[in-house]
């Protein structure tokens, strides 16, 4: 059977966020939700983002940048039930809880810290790369391998979130040649997030996170990024125009949005 005939329900585990999930998603800007993926979902996603990633890239090569070694963007062009989870699995209906009735795709990526990639990401805020406003959206991060501190898992300040927007400015220059954005903060106050692969990590939009370099050597540590807004969010850094991502859920007032993947 095809990967778009097998049922959703066979490849993720939906659910509800507790109230008191909720409130814990308010109070320190994160959650982490076991099997949101199921063994036969890990392993259809797995392989159709490996695939996908084998024609575009090589092993990690020192020489070449982070976004080389370590990002494939618009992964849900590539794979079919990546695009079915990004659209229509369970952090969608957890974005709904999470910001409101009115959800959009805004970033579908692999983020992938391979064997041999000792490359860290520093302290940032998702919203310091791409500000959007409403200041609600959130990162999701499945895991398609056990990430833990030896290969390279994430790391959060939980409660950062509450510190809102740190300005960071890159001209269009460095914005085009990806600038690693890195603030400040107190490596103290970092809390490793292992997970499950098969698991997912949330946050928001303004927490502080980081990962080190994937010290393991026969493990890789492979990451499916996708980022969900309101459905009329903006990006504060380009005049304000809405960010263009499919309409997930509810209305939006842009009709570029609207239109935007409509066929996809
Ligand atoms: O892949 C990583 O280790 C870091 C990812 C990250 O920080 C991000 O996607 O914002």
């Amino acid at each position: 059977m095809s990967a778009n005939a097998v049922a959703d329900s066979a490849l993720f585990n939906y659910r509800r966020l507790t109230n008191e999930q909720l409130r814990f998603y308010q109070e320190q800007g994160y959650l982490v939700l076991e099997s949101v993926l199921t063994p036969q979902g890990l392993d259809v996603l797995r392989r159709e983002c490996m695939s996908a990633w084998q024609v575009e890239k090589d092993a990690f090569d020192p020489q070449k940048n982070w976004l080389h070694n370590s990002l494939l963007g618009d992964i849900h062009h590539r794979s079919p039930t990546t695009r079915k989870y990004y659209f229509a699995g369970p952090l969608v209906d957890v974005a709904e809880q999470l910001i409101g009735p009115n959800i959009k795709g805004a970033t579908s990526q692999l983020t992938f810290k391979l064997r041999g990639n000792t490359m860290s990401f520093g302290w940032h805020q998702d919203n310091g790369y791409g500000e959007l406003d409403p200041y609600n959206t959130i990162s999701t991060l499945t895991a398609l391998d056990h990430a833990d501190r030896e290969n390279g898992c994430l790391w959060l300040i939980p409660g950062s979130h509450h510190e809102g927007q740190i300005k960071v400015e890159r001209t269009p220059k460095e914005r085009a040649a990806a600038k690693e954005v890195v603030v400040p903060a107190d490596d103290a106050r970092g809390a490793p997030m292992p997970l499950r692969a098969g698991d997912a990590l949330l946050f928001h939009c303004w927490m502080l996170h980081k990962s080190d370099g994937n010290l393991s050597k026969d493990r890789d540590r492979r990451i499916l990024f996708l980022r969900y807004a309101d459905a009329d969010a903006v990006e504060v850094y380009s005049n304000r125009q809405p960010r263009l991502g499919r309409l997930l859920r509810g209305v939006s007032r842009f009709p570029e949005v609207r239109a935007f993947e409509a066929e996809l």
